[in-house]
């Protein structure tokens, strides 16, 4: 991988940094690497809660916007809240909404059709709007750059607030009060805050004014937050770790709703749960039908009306899986290779979503068009890798564009259906020739570490960055001499087993291509805790890897000491110093490990047979032994019985299980659980989906397990492993020993 690597530099450390950093000098290297170096900085990023809130009880707009919401509230007058169809803007009117009728305020609200209206305020909308009686609007998560129509409104006899987080154009609207961060100092903690948190101040003001509280509308802010990709530093991060604890309370009845159907439990939400499963089923509605329905499963006031509408938001989302699917399934990736392409059949609120996909698989632009819903000729949308400008790219073939606008990474435009094949053809020629200049920005590295440094302490220590993300990304840590012990390919990708002499951790390598076993490599990684019923393990997330030049010797003879059928606490005080391997539900509460976190040993007790010669081949390279202990029995197996209570404990925690922790748990080969569980989705008792090594399951209404060909591939792979079981109990030592790593 031609990929180049920027290593950090040997830095004198002050004292007092290590201090700031709560005794961290792992911590306090990262930080200063990354430019965070006063004590104010450092504190606000590792303790934002114990951080002053910042005040704004007499910021001069926000008192403007008070008092004249006051009044409105006091006249009883009609207020109409002008939202946006994203997560941003969703989570903002929600809170706009709760917090003026928990006054008592005559509100309505109106989320724009992304298709018919599009983002910001509508000229139209605006009439129709004064046409319903308001004499308020205010915005959320827009408005800054809506002149006319805010002056339009302002003709029709409505005032304007103006609540948002974009950046203000030179001029600013004549509204009646604007709020919004970025109008701060630079500097300034709340400079990042989202449209929803934005909301959330000007709110919890006026509910102080009223002697009231906003702060359990936090969790709406919190995932804002996160949806809209802001800074995770400042005044968002102590905004983001209070709303997390209400989220994992599940408090409000669309969140719990919304959670379930998402399979993520309560107390176990994250940055990444929210990013990845949540977010996405809110965004759906916007993208493929229409935001308010989201926004009133936030407002839902209990759990009967909240459940069908987050079933519709998980459908709407699957829907948009598929059809994001089905746009890569026609396009024929090529890594590198920069895509253009056309077709009447795509959805116009996935393209964006698809050609992102495409360029982080792929390393490379894409641009994807379809007609526009309106009618109106044909719309497109186009993302870029860090390097090549796709806003210019799409300036220099403006002569054949209608609309367009974006910046760097990502733009969307739109044109007449004749001119399609030239601007193809002319982005096309000007996307190759960038491309075949184009070289990937080299990975900053933030520590390099030695393979005995990736432990579980390690992965602690660094979660104390959590949330991480925007401007605070996940650490990237470089290691090599990584020995490669094992090479599996998962559906999307590969889980390698890497480590040393002595200890081992699995990592996944995705959309790109995989080393051959044997030999070490260098490798720049990200790190996370993986745990099964209680089992903790390393799991590492590959983003670029290099051959090794030393090839370090991999012990593959060992002796045999044959102890089969001998009972195995005796075998444990016989062997203090063994790596144990044991696996199945019945050794879960015992010493040993499984496949999963062997250590590196001179002697390694098998205390359950392997399920498969390949198992024990991984087994083998991972410890490494001068001498291996037949110490296993037979082993009793009721796979079926003990996979569908595996099953029944992963929904409870939540529904997501990697597929090499279950495997080990129930000492089965994984083609084994992935044919289980594809009997089981035949058989319409569960849907599942195997993403980057996860299985994510959903329990469906089928009770019976449906005969036919799912079911006889299952005995199959069943009985293979019986078959290899059987070998090992009777095989002689020297049979045994043919199986090297
Ligand atoms: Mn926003």
């Amino acid at each position: 991988m031609s990929r180049g690597i920027k290593l950090p530099r040997e830095v004198a450390l002050p004292a007092e940094m290590v201090l700031w950093a709560g005794g961290s000098q792992l911590l306090a290297k990262l930080l200063h690497r990354r430019g965070i170096r006063s004590r104010e900085e450092i504190e606000q990023l590792l303790n934002p809660l114990q951080q002053p809130e910042p005040d704004f009880s007499d910021y001069p707009p926000l008192m403007a916007a008070l008092d004249r919401i006051n009044s409105a509230l006091a006249e009883g007058e009609k207020i109409a809240i002008y939202g946006d169809y994203d997560v941003d803007g969703i989570t903002a009117t929600t809170v706009l909404v709760t917090a003026l009728k928990l006054l008592g305020g005559d509100v309505i609200w109106h989320i724009p059709n992304r298709f018919s209206e599009g983002y910001g305020m509508h000229w139209d909308r605006v009439e129709k709007l004064a046409q319903t009686g308001a004499n308020l609007i205010i915005t959320c998560d827009c408005g800054i750059s809506n002149h006319e129509e805010i002056a339009w409104a302002q003709e029709l006899g409505m005032d304007v607030i103006i609540t948002d987080h974009h950046t203000p154009p030179e001029e600013l609207p004549q509204a009646q009060a604007i709020v919004n961060f970025k109008l701060m100092p630079p500097g300034h903690p709340s400079r990042d805050l989202p449209g929803v948190g934005t909301a959330y101040i000007l709110m919890r003001e006026l509910l102080r004014r009223h002697d009231k509280k906003g702060e359990d509308l936090l969790d709406l802010v919190a995932l804002g937050i996160i949806a809209d990709v802001v800074p995770l530093k400042g005044h968002n991060r102590r905004l983001y770790l209070q709303g997390l604890t209400l989220l994992n309370q599940a408090a409000r009845p669309g969140l719990e709703a919304l959670l379930a159907v998402s399979n993520v439990q309560p107390g176990l939400v994250d940055e990444e749960k929210l990013g990845f499963q949540i977010a996405p089923r809110i965004n759906a509605a916007g993208r493929l039908e229409d935001g308010s329905i989201a926004v009133n499963l936030l407002l839902a006031p209990d759990k009967e009306r909240a459940t069908p509408l987050a079933r519709q938001l998980d459908q709407l989302n699957n829907l948009r899986k598929e059809i994001s699917r089905s746009i890569m399934e026609k396009v024929s990736p090529e890594q590198g290779k920069p895509l253009v392409a056309y077709s009447d059949q795509w959805h116009q609120g996935v393209l964006g979503i698809a050609a992102g996909q495409y360029t982080s698989a792929q390393q490379a632009p894409a641009i994807l068009m379809t007609d526009s819903q309106q009618g109106q000729g044909i719309v497109g949308s186009a993302r870029s890798v860090e390097g090549i400008n796709i806003y210019s790219v799409l300036q220099r073939c403006q002569d054949y564009l209608d609309k367009f606008g974006g910046h760097p990474a990502a733009a969307g435009f739109s044109l007449a259906q004749k001119n399609l094949p030239r601007f193809t053809q002319a982005v096309q020629g000007i996307l190759d020739a960038e491309m075949e200049n184009w070289t990937p920005p080299p990975l900053s590295v933030d520590l390099v570490v030695e393979p005995r440094d990736v432990n579980l302490d390690l992965v602690e220590e660094l979660s104390r960055l959590a949330p991480c993300g925007e401007e605070n990304p996940r650490p990237l840590l470089y290691c090599s001499g990584l020995a490669l012990k094992s090479v599996r390919s998962v559906g999307s990708g590969h889980i390698l087993t890497l480590g040393d002499r002595w200890r081992s951790f699995s990592a996944g390598l995705w959309n790109r291509p995989a080393p051959e076993p044997g030999g070490s490599i260098g490798a720049v990684f990200t790190v996370s805790q993986d745990v099964y019923r209680g089992e903790r393990s390393v799991w590492a997330t590959l983003e670029a890897w290099w051959p090794g030049k030393d090839r370090p010797v991999v012990r593959d003879e060992y002796k045999i000491s044959d102890r089969r059928g001998k009972s195995w606490r005796q075998l444990l005080r016989q062997f203090p110093k063994a790596a144990i391997y044991r696996e199945g539900v019945q050794w879960q509460d015992h010493p040993g490990s499984t496949r999963n976190n062997l250590p590196g040993s001179a002697t390694l007790l098998l205390l359950t047979p392997p399920p498969a010669a390949g198992v024990l081949r991984q087994i083998l390279a991972m410890v490494e032994p001068e001498l291996v202990v037949l110490g296993y029995s037979p082993v009793r197996d009721s796979f079926l019985a003990e996979f569908l209570g595996a099953l029944k404990y992963s929904f409870q925690a939540g529904g997501i299980v990697s597929l090499s922790a279950l495997a080990a748990g129930l000492a089965h080969t994984e083609e084994t659980i992935l044919a289980a569980l594809k009997l089981l989705a035949v058989s319409g008792i569960i849907q599942y989906q195997v993403e980057q090594g996860k299985i994510v399951l959903q329990k469906l209404e089928g009770t019976k397990i449906k005969s036919g060909s799912a079911q006889e591939k299952l005995r199959g792979y069943l009985g293979e492993t019986s078959a290899f079981r059987a070998w090992l109990l009777e095989a002689s030592s020297a049979e045994i020993m043919k199986i090297r790593p």
